[in-house]
């Protein structure tokens, strides 16, 4: 059996039972084979999916010398004897083999943890429902700007194994981790951990229970100490819950109010009091991501690169004047012919549609929205819409619910129907016309009409590069 482990160095896979479950698409169960086969373990791959639907990500391992269980039939064959199980994150820890395997006492580690174990590096780690992305994101690009070595990944990109496998002492590893992979975690104890929010979401995987899903992602500060950092968001209620799960050392950051020692806003600067004395990180103005939310993830960046010690007010004014937001999440596309478009075709919850709105309080939106629905009323959502957006135009099956919703709480906003996205954008840019702005934010998953989410936010950009050609031509 594998002993825990709390210094990388102990942790030896020589010759060892490496039983990885999941092939997915993204590559973490291919990163893991790749990076431990490469230190001597003896590995296996189970995945429920059969040796045709895989055949893409087998054809990628051809060259490892890897046993490959694949199909219902084959998956998890002898998994209570392996010496290691590293399922993927879409992986539930619930199920039925995996549990066998833990009653037998072998452990069960996530890719994360074995990526912990195997490195020296520092490790930042975001968390939380919302904003890990851009904050994450964020990070990266104000390391970039100071010259600091690193990587960015986790559950954006990279594997963090695959990052881990390759750098040494002097790297940092900046990481999103989501709360999949923080449920089968043992010593992974990041130096500096952010916690942005907690809203529902993936409740399917814990039993509907919002306190199974905060308890995962409490599981990333539980290990840190005094020497640690963890960066909350004070705001936000949840924030105690944080606190009262580590020993590392608090630092809070406010759009609200001044929190001493921490990184809040003023009127036109974002203030940090780490280190004791006030002093100025970055100007406002020049932020270009839209809403209060998103000035969450600023500070939380802010304050993750100040907390390592680097000069991150050296670089801050001219990062946050040219970040534009990662892609789908209330990104900034174009602006055409005084038309601004804004791309959240990663907003598939009510929820993060009352976010995106709440971005444009100034200058309320021509909102698309539709798509395939994830909750069963849509009731807030309208009234959300009818509060914040100045016209609505609905696409995909969920089109006539948002639009019976957004009638009952107010008869006489515009509300227009579209057969596609291509047609919203050219109906959005003539409602919004001269100076407004059309932003996607659909509240539903995509997959009526898409491939995914990522393809909806393509042709929605697409779309608005047509338009520009249309309206430059005219
Ligand atoms: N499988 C089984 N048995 C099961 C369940 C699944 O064999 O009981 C197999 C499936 O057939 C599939 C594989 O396991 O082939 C699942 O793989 P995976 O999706 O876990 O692995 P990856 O494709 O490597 O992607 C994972 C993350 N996926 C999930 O969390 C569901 C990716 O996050 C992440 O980018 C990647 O690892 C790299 O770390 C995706 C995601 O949606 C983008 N994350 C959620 C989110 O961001 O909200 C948490």
């Amino acid at each position: 059996m594998m002993a825990s482990a709390e210094s990388s160095s102990m942790f030896d896979v020589y010759n060892k039972r490496v039983h990885i479950i999941g092939l997915g698409a993204k590559g973490t169960g291919r990163a893991c084979a790749r990076v431990l086969s490469a230190r001597g373990a003896r590995i296996t791959i189970s995945d429920e999916k059969s040796s045709q639907e895989l055949s893409a990500e087998v054809a990628r391992l051809t060259d490892l010398p890897i046993t490959l269980l694949l199909g219902p039939d084959a998956a998890y064959r002898d998994l209570e004897q392996a010496d290691l199980i590293i399922p993927s994150p879409g992986v539930p820890l619930a199920i039925p083999p995996i549990q066998r395997a833990r009653a037998a006492g072998v452990p069960i580690f996530s890719e994360i943890e074995v990526a912990y174990r195997l490195t020296a590096a520092p490790i930042v780690a975001v968390t939380g429902t919302k904003g890990k992305t851009t904050t994450t994101t964020l990070i990266g690009l104000l390391l970039d700007a100071l010259g600091r070595r690193h990587q960015v990944g986790g559950n954006i990109g990279l594997p963090l194994i695959e990052m881990a496998a390759g750098a040494t002492a002097d790297d940092l590893l900046v990481a999103e981790v989501s709360s999949f992979q923080l449920e089968a975690i043992d010593a992974f104890r990041p130096r500096v951990a952010v916690f942005t929010n907690l809203y529902p979401d993936h409740l399917d995987r814990y039993d509907f229970s919002m306190e199974s899903y905060l308890a995962a992602k409490l599981n990333l500060f539980a290990r840190q100490t005094s020497d640690d950092i963890a960066i909350v968001n004070c705001d936000r209620p949840e924030s105690e819950r944080v606190i009262a799960a580590t020993r590392a050392r608090i630092i809070a950051v406010s759009t609200e109010q001044r929190v001493p020692g921490g990184v809040y806003t003023t009127a036109e600067t974002v203030t940090s009091e780490i280190g004791g004395t006030a002093h100025t990180l970055a100007r406002i103005a020049p932020v270009r991501l839209r809403g209060r939310h998103n000035l969450a993830n600023v500070l939380q960046a802010l304050a993750a690169v100040e907390a390592l010690g680097l000069p991150v007010a050296a670089v801050a004014d001219t990062v946050l004047s040219t970040f534009r937001g990662v892609p789908n999440r209330l990104e900034e596309v174009d602006t055409v012919d005084g038309v601004a478009f804004y791309n959240d075709s990663q907003g598939t919850t009510p929820i993060a549609v009352r976010m995106a709105l709440q971005a444009f309080a100034e200058t309320p939106p021509v909102l698309i929205a539709g798509g395939r629905a994830k909750v069963s009323d849509f009731d807030e959502l309208g009234r959300d819409i009818a509060s914040g957006a100045r016209a609505l135009i609905v696409i995909g099956e969920a089109a006539e619910a948002i639009a019976t919703a957004t009638r009952a709480a107010s008869p006489t906003l515009p509300i227009h129907h579209a057969a596609s996205l291509q047609d919203a954008v050219q109906l959005g840019f003539t409602l919004a016309h001269p100076s407004g702005v059309v932003l996607l934010s659909p509240a539903c998953a995509s997959f009526d009409m898409f491939r995914n989410m990522e393809h909806r936010g393509q042709v929605f950009r697409d779309a608005i590069a047509d338009l520009r050609r249309t309206v430059r031509n005219a």
